[in-house]
């Protein structure tokens, strides 16, 4: 079940990367059902197809997931976090996938958010990699393993300084890398 109570279905599926969809269908070939749960969808068709099966919620962060089991399952005691003041976006609140049980029958496993761009698994020498021309600069820092924070010699904090790269370029990267480190 991906769950994203923020858009239509349609929208939802459109906006998914070809890869994604194409690992539902693998995973429908296998008998796995997917569906998605959208601002339609009501509570009690969310009760009927979680019943008597193993689901587990799967979505964005901040999209509402361990909001929906608090609702489903009022006993239990969810963590349920705040939305990112400057992003809008969830902040990772779960951290592990956890199973819990209906009292008439069905488990339902929450699930850590999804990360947009898929990139939770670089290194920040792989996200430099895509930064061009950042890569090739810091190839001349005095450090191999220059953090390009305030280190001596950092060529990369000099380019910045005459302007040689641009520091939308350089937050850009910064942005990204602090999103790996967010766990
Ligand atoms: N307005 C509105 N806010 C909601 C709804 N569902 C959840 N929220 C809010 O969205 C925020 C994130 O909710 P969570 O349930 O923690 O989201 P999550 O999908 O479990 O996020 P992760 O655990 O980070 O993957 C919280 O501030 C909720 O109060 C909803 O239906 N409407
Ligand atoms: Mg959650
Ligand atoms: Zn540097």
């Amino acid at each position: 079940m991906i769950v994203d109570l923020t858009a239509p279905e349609e929208e939802i599926m459109a906006r998914m990367k070809q890869k994604t969809r194409y690992n539902i269908r693998l995973a429908e070939k296998k008998g796995v059902t997917v569906r998605v749960a959208t601002p339609e969808t009501t509570l009690a068709d969310l009760k009927t197809f979680l019943n008597d099966r193993v689901s587990v919620f799967v979505g964005q962060s901040g999209v509402g997931k361990s909001s929906l089991i608090a609702t489903l399952l009022p006993g239990e005691d969810l963590r349920i976090g705040a939305l990112s003041e400057n992003t809008r976006k969830g902040k990772h609140t779960t951290t592990t996938a956890r199973l819990y049980h209906f009292p008439a029958g069905g488990d339902l496993i929450d699930s850590p958010g999804i990360r947009e761009f898929g990139l939770w698994h670089m290194s920040p020498e792989e996200v430099m990699y895509g930064f061009r021309e950042l890569r090739d600069i810091a190839g001349h820092c005095r450090f191999r393993d220059c953090a390009h924070e305030s280190e001596p010699g950092c060529a990369i904090i000099e380019a910045l300084e005459n302007g040689e790269i641009s520091d939308e370029r350089f937050f850009s990267y910064k942005r990204i890398l602090s999103t790996l480190t967010e766990l």
